[in-house]
């Protein structure tokens, strides 16, 4: 997507009902897909208001008024509980502001559209776990979205992207991408190939389950990495699960493993430096005690017992996408250097080694668990 210019988002700006003067606007997150900034307000003798404005990826979300009707949906929803709950719902879950026409996003003069959100204040949304206690929390609170949203209408929730985590679907994207080679890129990262094509198992190991109906389907978040929830600063909770883009039916295993594959890691997503990237089982196994808790009680035996195959398999998916956007030229991921998706492909590749060598130990792990279960 071409980048945003100060126009194109001073439209933006002028478009929602915000109170009082812009007086900062600033890049903000490290997400990699939306174009996220953060917009600081003077009202008079009030503390300065903080808001989250958002492009949305146009690229990614081709129906991207059908996306807003799925997150003021699911906020709403997840509003009504929070206050049943006695919760805080302007903290407790994402508040998207209203643009003048009252729509929950601005469709701007290129076409382009913008969302805000009122920001979450004195709490951090972490790029790697520096305290496990709030890996911990991140689990409990995940597992709490996954209980609050079990009785929301799946149905009425649009797939905002085909397939997402079809991963026998995107490995046959995989395999399409290699033979074209539109990018030249194929002949250098050989191995790299490979290695995605000698686990085609792993890639039909859900869609297996699935068609034979042992594992439920239910409204999953698809994106649960660190940085997508905010840590209250004060109490170190999981405050706040945010991104909610891909919010749509899907596993909880799925939603599980992708937290590992982020979360448990001993090193950033991007690291360069292969011999400090692992998977800890300590973290992993302090996740899945959180995430059942969180669930409450729901998941399934079958479930918990796929935990560490959720892991293998998003970690697994997520290589192979970041190696699928290489080979295309990387046109999906924000990238910030050359190579950038292939020292990202390698890391995942990394953590999946890493997880097959202590499969046992994961099976074990979450052996404890099943047993606490049902
Ligand atoms: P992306 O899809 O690009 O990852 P996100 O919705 O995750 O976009 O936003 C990027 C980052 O912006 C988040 O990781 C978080 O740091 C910050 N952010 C997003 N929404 C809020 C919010 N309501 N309050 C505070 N910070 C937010
Ligand atoms: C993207 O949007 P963000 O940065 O939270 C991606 C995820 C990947 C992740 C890898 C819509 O997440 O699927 O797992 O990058 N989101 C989308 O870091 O594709
Ligand atoms: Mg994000």
């Amino acid at each position: 997507m071409a980048k945003v210019t100060e126009e194109q988002r001073a439209e933006a700006i002028s478009h929602f009902r915000y109170e009082g003067e812009p007086v900062s606007v600033s890049p903000y997150g490290s997400g990699h897909i939306n174009d996220t900034f953060l917009l600081e307000f003077e009202c008079g003798e009030r503390e300065r208001a903080k808001i989250i404005l958002q492009r949305m990826n146009r690229a990614v979300f081709e129906k991207p008024v059908e996306l807003m009707e799925n997150i003021t949906g699911v906020t709403s929803h997840l509003r009504r509980k929070i206050v049943e709950n006695g919760g805080d719902p302007e903290r407790e879950t994402l508040n998207v502001m209203q643009a003048e026409d009252g729509k929950p996003y601005y469709k701007d003069s290129l076409g382009d559209y913008w969302r805000s959100y009122k920001f979450i204040t004195d709490a951090t949304s972490y790029d790697k776990v520096e305290k496990s206690e709030h890996f911990y929390q991140s689990a409990v609170a995940f597992g709490n979205f996954q209980r609050l949203l079990a009785d929301y209408p799946a149905e009425t929730l649009h797939e905002t992207i085909k397939g997402f985590h079809d991963t026998k679907a995107r490995f046959r994207v995989f395999k399409e991408t290699v033979e074209k080679d539109i990018a030249g890129r194929a002949d250098s990262v050989k191995d790299e190939i490979q290695f995605v094509l000698d686990r085609e198992d792993t890639a039909n190991y859900f869609s297996g389950l699935l068609s034979r109906g042992e594992v439920p389907v239910r409204v999953t978040h698809n994106d649960t990495k660190l940085n997508n929830i905010m840590i209250d600063n004060r109490t170190g909770k999981g405050i706040c699960v945010i991104d909610l883009d891909t919010v749509m039916p899907g596993l909880a295993v799925n939603d599980f493993g992708d937290s590992i594959r982020f979360g448990a890691s001993t090193a950033a997503e991007d690291e360069t430096d292969l011999s400090k990237v692992s998977c800890s089982m300590e973290l992993f196994e302090l996740y899945a005690k959180g995430y059942i808790e969180g669930c409450g009680g729901k998941l399934t035996e079958k479930e918990i017992e796929l935990m560490p195959m959720g892991a293998k398999v998003m970690t697994f998916e997520c290589g192979m996408r970041f190696l699928t956007d290489y080979l295309q030229g990387d046109t999906y991921f924000k990238i910030h250097r050359e190579h950038h998706n292939l020292d990202r492909a390698r890391t995942q590749f990394k953590l999946v080694e890493d997880m097959e060598r202590k499969w046992y130990t994961m099976k074990g792990i979450i052996e404890k668990y099943s047993n606490q279960e049902g």
